[in-house]
């Protein structure tokens, strides 16, 4: 069996459309993805999965199932579960696995790491500064740690954080980068005070346009004074309540890999605008001109184009709000179950700034759907559990479809959305493999 697996992945790694031709008998067109799934594929695949595949007739053409879709790396990563799988270790980047986001809120153990440089080594907490200056500010600050904590109000809440490049894996033609497959995703909880009060206190001024971070990493090239990333986000992002520039993560210090001392958490947003190891914001009278706020870097084609275009850097439109999306974290993808007998499923659902309205399960490769219990967030940006029942009617194959949709009506997509060149914003559907036993 294993050397099937790892056969399939194989073909696949080699050239993608002949692997398509090979096990679903055709070339995989985009159209013909959609497509059902050929006699002699649905055969030779059934047989490589130990079983017949129930509901086989509504499985899309060109799904790899979600059986052979295991992560095959891991390694150890100081204060990080041994189940995190490492996409980079200079700069280091790690995600985690659906099955271990199954906790409300996300411990540090589990939360992925996305690194763009190196992180600041040997930090002196008494003695770390935050800097608040720009064009857009009557006066410059600069507040310690322990001032920061004395004069202004500590506010706690929980925000998910999902690094915009979250599911780049599966575009097709490929995007450079972290391959991250559906684990670059928490939802910690978050103490600190809120950015907007900094702002006031430094005289925030009309012109503010954007709020941007600098932070003690260090560029990967070693060049001193290269800057690894400085990013931000509108002002009116900047002034809300949960937007805050925090010491403590889930009750203790912040751990190094994840900002410490201190970093902005701006929840619902890309990662990349939650600054970590901070030290000076900027109130800018126009947009951040940072280092990766330009040209590709966490932005997408203003209008949609064909996969794999040319895009001008004047198309391309920054990344606000993240897209509605769910994970399925309970079971664990691959489970063995009696048939009839029923299932509990949970997992969570986020909708960057707004709220999930419903999320919605599916056994039959989307033919049928059932509403499942979804819980209103603990605060604003947090993300929301759902749970369900599912009961499987005969022997086989089958797969779990998760499917969340947000308080504008938008719903995940089943297959990856818009192409960009750089492969960010992949909100499709996820889904985990069971085998229905007597
Ligand atoms: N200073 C600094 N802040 C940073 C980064 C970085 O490389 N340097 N990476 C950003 C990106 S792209 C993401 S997705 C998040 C990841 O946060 P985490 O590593 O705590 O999960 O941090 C963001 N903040
Ligand atoms: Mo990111």
């Amino acid at each position: 069996m294993g050397t099937t697996f790892r056969g399939i992945w194989e073909l696949y790694d080699d050239d993608p459309e002949a692997a398509d031709a090979k096990i679903w008998g055709r070339r995989s067109e985009p159209i013909s993805r959609r497509g059902f799934l050929a006699g002699s594929g649905r055969a030779a695949l059934a047989a490589a999965l130990g079983g017949s595949i129930a509901f086989s007739e509504w499985m899309p053409g060109g799904v790899i199932p979600a059986a052979f879709a295991a992560t095959h790396k891991s390694f150890k990563i100081p204060g990080k579960e041994p189940g995190l799988v490492v996409l980079n270790d200079r700069p280091l980047n790690a995600e985690t696995p659906a099955h271990l986001l199954d906790d409300d809120v996300t411990p540090a153990s589990r939360l992925f790491v996305r690194n763009n440089g190196l992180p600041p080594e040997a930090i002196d907490v008494a003695s770390w500064t935050l800097r608040i200056e720009g064009e857009a500010t009557r006066e410059q600050k600069e507040f310690s740690i322990a001032r920061l904590k004395k004069e202004f109000r500590h506010h706690t809440y929980r925000l998910q954080l999902e690094c915009a490049g979250n599911g780049r894996s599966e575009f097709v033609p490929p995007a450079r980068g972290n391959q991250w497959t559906t684990g670059a995703v928490g939802c910690p909880e978050w103490t600190g005070v809120r950015l907007r009060e900094l702002l006031e206190a430094s005289g925030v001024t009309s012109e503010a346009v954007y709020v941007a971070y600098y932070g003690a990493d260090r560029h990967i090239s070693g060049e001193p004074g290269k800057i690894p990333i400085s990013r931000g986000v509108p002002i009116a992002k900047a002034l809300q309540d949960e937007t805050l520039v925090a010491w403590a993560m889930n009750g203790a210090d912040i751990p190094l890999l994840h900002g410490h001392p201190l970093r902005l958490v701006c929840g619902g947003f890309p990662g990349s605008t939650s600054g970590k190891w901070l030290r000076r914001i900027v109130v800018r009278d126009r947009v951040h001109d940072g280092p990766k706020m330009g040209g590709k870097s966490y932005r997408v084609p203003c209008r949609p184009v064909a996969p794999g275009s040319e895009v001008s850097d004047a198309d391309m439109c920054i990344i606000d709000s993240m897209p509605v999306k769910s994970l399925i974290t309970f079971p664990k993808s691959g489970l063995v179950h009696p048939i009839g007998e029923p299932l509990a499923l949970r997992g969570h659902a986020w909708a960057g700034e707004r709220a999930v309205a419903r999320v919605d399960v599916s056994t039959d490769y989307g033919k049928t759907w059932q509403r499942s219990k979804l819980a209103k967030p603990p605060n604003r940006l947090a993300w929301q559990r759902w749970q369900a029942e599912v009961r499987f009617p005969s022997q086989g194959y089958y797969e779990v479809w998760v499917r969340a949709t947000d308080s504008a009506g938008r719903e995940q997509p089943m297959i990856v959305p818009g192409w960009n060149p750089k492969g960010y914003l992949n909100n499709a559907t996820h889904r985990i493999s069971a085998r229905v036993m007597k």
